[in-house]
């Protein structure tokens, strides 16, 4: 069978040992939302989960993953995601699944609205093994203490996570290079990739989904 490609349904292809991804990111749709963490189901599919405090780009960034302006809903009110929003990507048969987790940290969520926010999102990282966690940080400030806990509950529970920068576009050189150079202080982390994201010029796109594309390519008996 030497030369001969097998493709997988995720549109990993094997040729001579050296795997290649074909992902169709132009192929996308809503899955499923999950409002409480009972409707929650097992886990059967690749997830990928975007973290972060609202308003700090999640849903812009995985319309830009998927070249999309409005599959995932994004507003300037921050919580504009309240549920857990499961998205499947390529094609028919992919089981690939980018999930947008509702945003933390916004101040004037009543008290009863983070406590549902603490049970679901509780409720779904112990539910199952999470493939990979990009976790937000606006690259313009420090991590809040928030972004700090959900980075150590990640290497506590042994969940993969990188580091995506957003909003980039906002900063001059000279502040990014302060930030950079800042952030080595600030993120307790040795060896995490972090990646420079900008959902208004796409800068770091190829990146992001060259990660993707190397998570998917680990899991070739996927469905
Ligand atoms: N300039 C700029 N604006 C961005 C970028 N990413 C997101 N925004 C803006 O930031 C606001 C919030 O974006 P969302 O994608 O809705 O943020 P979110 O993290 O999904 O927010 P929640 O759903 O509330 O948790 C919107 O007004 C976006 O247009 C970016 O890279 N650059
Ligand atoms: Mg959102």
């Amino acid at each position: 069978m030497c030369g001969t490609p097998r493709t997988y349904s995720c549109g990993f292809i094997l040729v001579n040992g050296r795997g290649y991804c074909m992902m169709n990111w132009n192929k996308a749709e809503f899955y499923a939302c999950y409002g409480t963490e009972k409707q929650i189901p097992p886990k059967e599919r690749v997830e990928i989960v975007f973290s972060g405090r609202s308003n700090v780009g999640k849903s812009s960034l995985i319309n830009k993953l998927l070249n999309r302006k409005t599959l995932a809903r994004v507003s300037q009110m921050p919580g504009k995601t309240a549920t857990i929003n499961f998205y499947k990507i390529g094609e028919e048969k992919s089981n690939i699944i980018l999930v947008d987790l509702p945003g933390y940290g916004y101040a004037k969520v009543p008290k009863t609205e983070k406590e549902r926010w603490q049970k679901l999102i509780g409720g779904y990282f112990s539910s199952r093994e999470i493939d990979l966690v990009f976790q937000l940080v606006d690259f313009r400030h420090p991590p809040t203490a928030d972004d700090l806990s959900m980075m150590e509950f990640y290497a506590e529970h042994e969940i993969p996570f990188i580091i995506a920068l957003t909003k980039a576009d906002k900063l001059k050189k000279k502040e990014r290079d302060e930030r950079r150079a800042s952030l080595e202080q600030e993120i307790p982390y040795d060896n995490v990739t972090v990646v420079e994201f900008s959902a208004k010029t796409g800068e770091g796109i190829k990146e992001l989904q060259g990660i993707i594309k190397e998570i998917i390519a680990f899991e070739p008996n996927q469905k």
